[in-house]
């Protein structure tokens, strides 16, 4: 499917390919407007759908991941406008929906929405040029995308209030420190280290790779012992997957495990 604002391609030579999705406006920073996040839900979908993807790469272009959303498309909405179209749940939560995993990789701003967008993938990896801020406070909002929730859940309440109070960014050393990203790389390896990240997960077998996020996710969903129910009964339905008894026997017969993947 042709987008206007974004470059899709599928990388790896296993049998699940990484679907990797480039957000591609860069005059604007990739500042997100509705066309943007309409393509980018459809980008994801149609990857989450095809059976021949086993994990996702987000990433954009130049000087910016996304320096946030479109803020010449929103000067003008009114609380009325807001609330009736409900712009925000209407196109930016479908990475919610996603249930193969989605590795962010960021260089350059990751301002506001685009901040927010990273924070929605299962994690992120940055280059050494990664900005993070939360500016919506300097435009006289507050983040609308998850990042006054995300945020602190990544990175304690205290850096999260810094950055949503005063606007300030955090460099790509201070978010690895802080927690926010993953792994933080040299810029020019940036997309090999995560379609490589991508790849490996490729490898394994999709029924875990799926209920394992799923059960992260949990921890951020529930109380501890509800998560943990959750876990449990997870690992135990594994044990009716063909891959968990592909996975033991190469194991124990000392081989390389061919995982059926669906
Ligand atoms: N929206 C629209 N256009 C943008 C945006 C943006 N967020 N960011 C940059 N641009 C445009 C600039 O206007 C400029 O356009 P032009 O060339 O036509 O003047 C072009 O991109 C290049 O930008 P700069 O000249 O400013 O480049 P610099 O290198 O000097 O600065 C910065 C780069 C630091 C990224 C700077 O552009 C900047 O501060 N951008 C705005 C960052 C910001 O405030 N982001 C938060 C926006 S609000 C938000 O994200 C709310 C999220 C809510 C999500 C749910 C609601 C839908």
């Amino acid at each position: 499917m042709p987008y206007e604002y974004l470059l899709t391609s599928e990388h790896g030579e296993g049998p699940l390919k990484t679907g990797l999705i480039q957000l591609n406006r860069p005059k604007q920073m990739n500042a997100l407007n509705d066309q943007v996040m309409d393509e980018l839900g459809a980008a994801l979908l149609a990857f989450d759908e095809d059976e021949n993807i086993g994990c996702i790469v987000l990433t954009g272009t130049g000087k910016a991941f996304a320096a946030g959303a479109d803020i010449a498309a929103m000067k003008d909405y009114d609380f009325m406008h807001a609330c009736k179209t409900n712009f925000i749940s209407r196109n930016w939560e479908t990475m919610r929906q996603v249930r193969k995993p989605v590795i962010a990789a960021v260089a350059g701003y990751a301002l506001g929405g685009g901040s927010e967008v990273a924070m929605m993938a299962d994690f992120i990896i940055a280059a050494e040029t990664a900005k993070f801020g939360q500016p919506e406070i300097t435009v006289g909002i507050v983040p609308g995308a998850g990042g006054t929730q995300r945020l602190p859940r990544a990175v304690g309440k205290a850096k999260a209030m810094d950055m949503v109070l005063t606007g300030r960014m955090m460099d790509a050393a201070e978010a690895e420190r802080a927690g926010l990203v993953s792994r933080v790389v040299a810029a020019d390896q940036l997309l090999p280290e995560a379609l490589a990240a991508a790849d490996t997960i490729c490898g394994l077998g999709m029924p875990s790779v799926m209920l394992a996020k799923e059960c992260v996710n949990r921890a951020f969903e529930s109380p501890l012992s509800d998560g943990l129910a959750y876990e449990r009964r997870m690992f135990h339905a594994l044990f009716g997957t063909e891959d968990q008894r592909e996975g033991m026997d190469a194991f124990l017969t000392k081989r390389t495990p061919q995982f059926k993947h669906r």
